[in-house]
């Protein structure tokens, strides 16, 4: 079989709720992956950063396949012996008290809302039903439909109703809407320290601090969604680090699980995680000790093999880089760590033609909200390979 009878099979048999670049990838290794026809290229998504660890890291591996041939599902009804270590490792690396597992994004988002409630109605003193949660325009906190009650994006709504009440939405970065919109049910603001799929839009400088500060001073619950901007691909473990701020709550995904598995969590302290009890929330595959190993050995391997750290340095200088590309399309680049977007004008007539020919380039990058190329490559990257990516970007920005 070839690249496009693969193609054929996925448009004839799968719902075409994706349009991906048409490149059929079969095989990937630290920051590299090939197509079908054997083309290598080097992959500037990296999932959507739930390959900070780069694809198929062997330890990781390794703890995979240990653990899948000798027991890969008990269910939460028992206990298992990979579970009760994810927690500990989980929670002193991060400096929280307690974390409850999940799946996917979408899962520990939802599940983050209900702990969240369930706080403003035990603890807090709200009257029942009345909680409200402040979200921002432009946020993406995925797929279900309680998110995307609270998405601006019409295509991933609009026809997706009725929604789910108890949510408002401020612009993003502005410190005095949030203010007026913080009320008496207000139980919880919920922000993405940089928003991904906006287009890597990052709030002004303290906006975040301000965030926490009025969470505090009002007793509102700070939920940062770090699905995509934590463990470490900003250059720090959480995006918020950057201002000194510690959420309330915390939402992991993506590379907990170095992209071999989904695994998710919520992380926080014993006044807020402590007040579910059994029965109240759940998940068949939530915890489970494939699941665990897997996050356990993903953890490992980002901070023993200085991933994040080099996360800070390359994503600077692959920053820096970009940013010395003359060009007549490129309106901004912006980021932090190894999360970069390349705003193009308006005039230059969509960042997926641009991603079409990095792709020729063998480079693999997405394109963002219709103006963006985002560039989040694993956090292995080296400055050679940075170096050689640069050398392509190059024409690409200057095409006819
Ligand atoms: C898709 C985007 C990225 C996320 C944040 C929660 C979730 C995500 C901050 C949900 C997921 C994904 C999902 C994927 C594409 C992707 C994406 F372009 F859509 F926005 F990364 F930028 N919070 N992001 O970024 O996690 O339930 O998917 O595990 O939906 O097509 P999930």
């Amino acid at each position: 079989m070839q690249t496009q009878d693969y193609i054929d099979l996925e448009e004839q048999y799968g719902a075409h709720n994706y349009h991906p670049l048409d490149v059929v990838l079969t095989r990937g290794e630290g920051v590299w992956v090939y197509d079908v026809e054997s083309n290598r290229y080097f992959d500037c998504l990296s999932a959507y950063s739930a390959l900070n660890q780069g694809h198929v890291h062997p330890k990781i591996l390794a703890a995979m396949l240990e653990q899948a041939g000798r027991i890969t599902l008990t269910s939460r009804a028992f206990r298992n012996d990979q579970l009760g270590l994810f927690y500990k490792e989980l929670c002193e690396l991060s400096g929280y008290e307690m974390a409850l597992p999940m799946n996917t994004g979408a899962e520990a988002v939802e599940t983050a809302i209900k702990v969240a409630r369930k706080w403003a109605y035990r603890v807090k003193g709200l009257k029942r039903y009345k909680a409200e949660i402040i979200t921002f325009n432009g946020n993406f906190h995925g797929r279900t439909v309680t998110i995307v009650s609270f998405s601006n994006e019409e295509l991933y709504r609009e026809d997706f109703g009725p929604f789910t009440p108890g949510f408002t939405r401020i612009p993003y970065g502005d410190p005095q809407a949030l203010i007026e919109a913080i009320n008496v049910n207000t139980i919880a603001v919920l922000i993405e320290p940089i928003q991904g799929e906006a287009g890597v839009i990052m709030p002004p400088a303290g906006f975040l601090k301000t965030v926490r500060d009025a969470c505090t001073r009002y007793g509102v619950l700070m939920i940062a969604d770090e699905i995509q901007t934590g463990l470490g691909r900003t250059g720090k473990l959480f995006a918020c680090q950057h201002e000194g701020v510690r959420p309330d709550l915390v939402i992991l995904g993506k590379a907990l699980s170095g992209g071999f598995y989904p695994v998710s969590a919520v992380l926080g302290d014993r006044n807020i995680m402590g007040l579910l009890r059994p029965g109240e929330h759940g998940s068949t595959f939530g915890g489970n000790p494939l699941a665990a190993a897997v996050a356990r050995a993903s953890l490992r391997v980002l901070v023993e093999e200085n991933m994040i750290q080099n996360a800070a340095e390359v994503g600077q200088y692959f920053i820096e880089q970009l940013a010395e590309i003359p060009s007549p399309y490129v309106k901004e680049v912006r980021g932090k760590g190894l999360l970069i977007g390349v705003e193009l004008k308006v005039g230059a007539g969509g960042a997926r033609r641009f991603c079409k020919a990095l792709m020729a380039q063998k480079i693999l990058a997405k394109d963002t909200h219709e103006h963006v190329i985002r560039f989040a490559p694993p956090l292995i990257t080296d400055k050679a390979t940075v170096d050689w990516a640069i050398e392509r970007i190059r024409p690409v920005l200057n095409m006819g």
